[in-house]
């Protein structure tokens, strides 16, 4: 292959092996099936979906060598080789010297939560993720953002959008006292700001504040590599550096690790907690006994941590990383062409609409992300999932709706799944949808449940 030419795209690093039939639907039949999902795209069948980028969590496609990995469980109670190897991957590219493994990332954040937490601490964090932030409060904590302003701001084009803002940060140590600061929850990538990165120089300056204060960094490591791939891309001095070594390093700095392996990690099920302190790992010993298995399974089978074991050697690869960021580019790259307002830069896990901007002519409480997901469904056969003011939940003191800054729909990549083809159909519904914006009106709420209200609720179209 003649590689002397600089014009290359992002093209995959494997072929297809096998393949998973879609159903295709009529308008009516899509109509039919959001109405009886209360118009919350988390509640329709999946076989009734063409395109599903509700998430890129426990979606993504396995390899041979993980799914030959699978044949290779060792289904023991306890002391499965499949963990040892599993620990022997997470201590070699994550570097933390102890691991437990849950069934997946809430799992995690459950046990560090009970752990580090008591009644009235505060933690700060680089923007609030759902689940995360529910642990916290279950625990008696409340949460508190210290992200940068730019974060909020779909429109800014800042490289590390995801960063801590220092300032922040010292304000809040300062107002509740270090010692109701058990630790500071830093995400690599920040979801729910549309998938933004954090720098290596501010995960290193967070740290080093942290430190002399006796407070911890607990990384949200979900989609870490990700984020290294971006520091290696957009960071001064990174280029040079494979995506594994700055893993490694984004590590350092922080004492311990919650892990949804359903996204870097290439598997449909599983994740773990990591840290460094010996005194904290027991008592996740201890504590995962009770809610996940014992802690060589963690509620897991022998063959889900082989497969995540090798998820973890998969994911850093580098020409794997620049084709799964390079895939989600490639979809928002069409939309900003077609004038389709999306968040900015293009984040490394999905495409984010602005329903704010798409649909401006709809309060927020007409729920405007929550309108445009069902939409979108209808017009295309395109699953995708509100991240707006139904995510954000009420506020636990007040009850009152939390109104974020965000409304936003999240078009989320599974890795390894959809061809270009599949993202061109995308673009052109989406396309089409923007075009006949001004005829969409919004919903109400006719059901919530109390916990996690955007998994389960349910809407109806207001007149
Ligand atoms: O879905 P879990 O329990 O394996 O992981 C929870 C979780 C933690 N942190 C972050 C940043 C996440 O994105 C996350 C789960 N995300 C989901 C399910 C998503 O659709 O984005």
């Amino acid at each position: 292959m003649d590689t002397s030419r600089t014009r290359r795209s992002w093209a995959e690093p494997y072929k297809i092996k096998m393949v998973e039939r879609l159903r295709m639907t009529t308008p009516e039949e899509r109509r039919r099936a959001i109405d009886e999902a209360g118009y919350n795209t988390f509640l329709l069948h999946s076989d009734m979906v063409y395109v599903d980028l509700l998430t890129d969590s426990g979606t993504s496609a396995m390899s041979d060598y993980q799914w030959a990995g699978m044949m290779m469980g060792d289904e023991a109670y306890s002391g499965s080789a499949n963990f040892y190897h599993l620990e022997a991957n997470v201590q070699r590219y994550y570097g933390y010297p102890y691991v437990v493994p849950t069934h997946q990332g809430r799992g995690a954040e459950h046990l560090i939560s009970q752990i580090l937490i008591s009644d009235g601490d505060t933690v700060p964090g680089n923007m609030y993720f759902t689940t995360t932030r529910l642990h916290q409060e279950l625990a008696g904590a409340q949460f508190v953002d210290v992200i940068v302003d730019e974060a909020h701001d779909p429109t800014s084009l800042l490289p590390f959008k995801g960063n801590v803002d220092l300032e922040k940060l010292r304000a809040v140590i300062a107002r509740v006292g270090a010692d109701r600061v058990p630790y500071v929850c830093v995400a690599a990538t920040v979801n729910m700001a549309g998938g933004q990165p954090i720098s290596l120089e501010n995960m290193k300056a967070v740290y080093e504040l942290c430190l002399p204060l006796g407070i911890k960094v607990i990384l949200d490591a979900t989609r870490a590599v990700e984020n290294a791939y971006f520091i290696q891309q957009r960071e001064v001095g990174q280029s040079g550096r494979s995506v594994a070594e700055i893993l490694f390093e984004m590590c350092s700095y922080s004492d311990g690790a919650t892990m949804s392996g359903k996204k870097d990690l290439l598997v449909n099920i599983g994740g773990f907690l990591a840290m460094r302190d010996e005194d904290v790992y027991a008592e996740a010993r201890s504590l995962v006994v009770v809610y996940e298995g014992m802690h060589t399974y963690g509620g897991l089978a022998g063959r889900d941590m082989e497969a995540m074991a090798r998820g973890i050697e998969e994911a850093v690869q580098d020409d794997h990383i620049k084709a799964r960021v390079g895939q989600v580019e490639y979809l928002g790259n069409l939309l900003i062409d077609d004038g389709v307002p999306i968040v900015r830069p293009i984040g490394g896990h999905a495409i984010y609409l602005d329903a704010t901007q798409f649909l401006p002519h709809l309060t927020q409480d007409m729920f405007p992300a929550q309108t445009l997901a069902a939409e979108l469904y209808v017009e295309g056969g395109i699953r995708a999932m509100e991240r707006g003011i139904v995510s954000a939940g009420r506020d636990p003191v007040t009850g009152n709706h939390r109104y974020p800054k965000l409304e936003l729909v999240r078009l989320t990549i599974p890795r390894r799944v959809y061809t270009q083809a599949h993202l061109d159909v995308v673009a052109e519904v989406v396309a089409d949808l923007y075009d006949r914006r001004d005829s969409i009106k919004g919903l109400e709420m006719t059901f919530e449940p109390k916990y996690l209200r955007f998994f389960q609720s349910r809407f109806r179209p207001l007149p």
